[in-house]
């Protein structure tokens, strides 16, 4: 690993940076991978590169959403293995979502190398640890279209971070709910997907993981229902969360342009 000193001004993104290249070279990560990180670092500047109120009520409805699944899968590609091992595997044993191995290029190695990243970091249950050919999502061309016959293909509830965008739909074709987490609001899958998380996916793994455990306490305790977690489903609007997304953009950029005017 390439040394980064402390005092660097943008530290936190040059180690973000680094595990994405560490994946690159541990063969979980794919070339077109770090251009997919590019353009999420590009559009994290636009957002300021930090967690706003819209991303975090965003979360929120997407753990509710897990936690009222009967069937809940956290899908897994090269760049999520990478970035966030340990919290997909904290957010899957909080919710009880399995987690599900699921690529986009099929070079081979790649499901051995993820499989081991997640199993350094607890995973003890993995899905999608071997090609399925048996198993397919109709209307996707893509190699993502083999999914494990006992996850993604009898999901309700899918979490998709990072996807390229031909699954969306077709996941949505076959019944499922599709949340994802986005950096970019404006992407086919931002667009088409139920629940629209935009923001960087190394903050709202965490976030999600905290507003899960605090969800699950109070329902033990007896002060939230899952009655009370499908009325704040059913109030969401993953339109009117993106337009506040992109007002949220527009907002920083002409405060920008305000501060250099001053
Ligand atoms: O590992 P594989 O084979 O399944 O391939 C994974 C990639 C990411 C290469 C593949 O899904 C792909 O090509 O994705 P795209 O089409 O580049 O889309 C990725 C989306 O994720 C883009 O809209 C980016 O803005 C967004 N993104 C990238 N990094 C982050 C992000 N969103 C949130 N947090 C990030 N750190």
């Amino acid at each position: 690993m390439e040394h980064i000193p402390q005092d660097h001004p943008r530290a936190e993104s040059l180690r973000i940076r680094q595990k994405i290249i560490d994946g690159l070279h541990h063969n979980m990560v794919v070339e077109a991978g770090l251009i997919a990180h590019g353009r999420g670092e590009a559009f994290d500047y636009l957002i300021g590169e930090k967690t706003n109120q819209n991303a975090i009520d965003t979360m929120k409805i997407a753990v509710a959403m897990l936690l009222t699944a009967n069937h809940p899968i956290l899908s897994i590609n090269g760049n999520v293995a990478a970035l966030c091992s340990e919290d997909m595997v904290k957010l899957s044993e909080i919710t009880r979502a399995q987690l599900e191995i699921n690529l986009f290029y099929g070079k081979p190695g790649r499901i051995e190398a993820i499989t081991n990243e997640l199993r350094s970091a607890g995973a003890t249950d993995i899905l999608g640890t071997r090609p399925f050919e048996e198993s397919i999502i109709n209307d996707l061309s893509s190699n993502r279209r083999y999914v494990d016959p006992n996850g993604i293909k009898l999901a309700d509830v899918v979490l998709v971070p990072l996807e390229d965008g031909d699954r969306t739909e077709a996941l949505k074709k076959e019944g499922k709910v599709v949340i994802t987490i986005d950096l970019n609001p404006l992407s086919r899958t931002a667009q088409q997907a139920d629940v629209t998380i935009v923001d960087n996916i190394i903050r709202v793994i965490p976030k999600m993981c905290e507003i899960a455990q605090t969800y699950k306490e109070q329902i033990e305790h007896h002060r939230l229902s899952l009655q009370d977690l499908e009325m704040q489903i059913s109030k969401f609007s993953n339109t009117m969360n993106l337009e506040r997304s992109l007002q949220i953009i527009s907002t920083y950029l002409e405060s920008k342009v305000m501060c250099d005017k001053n």
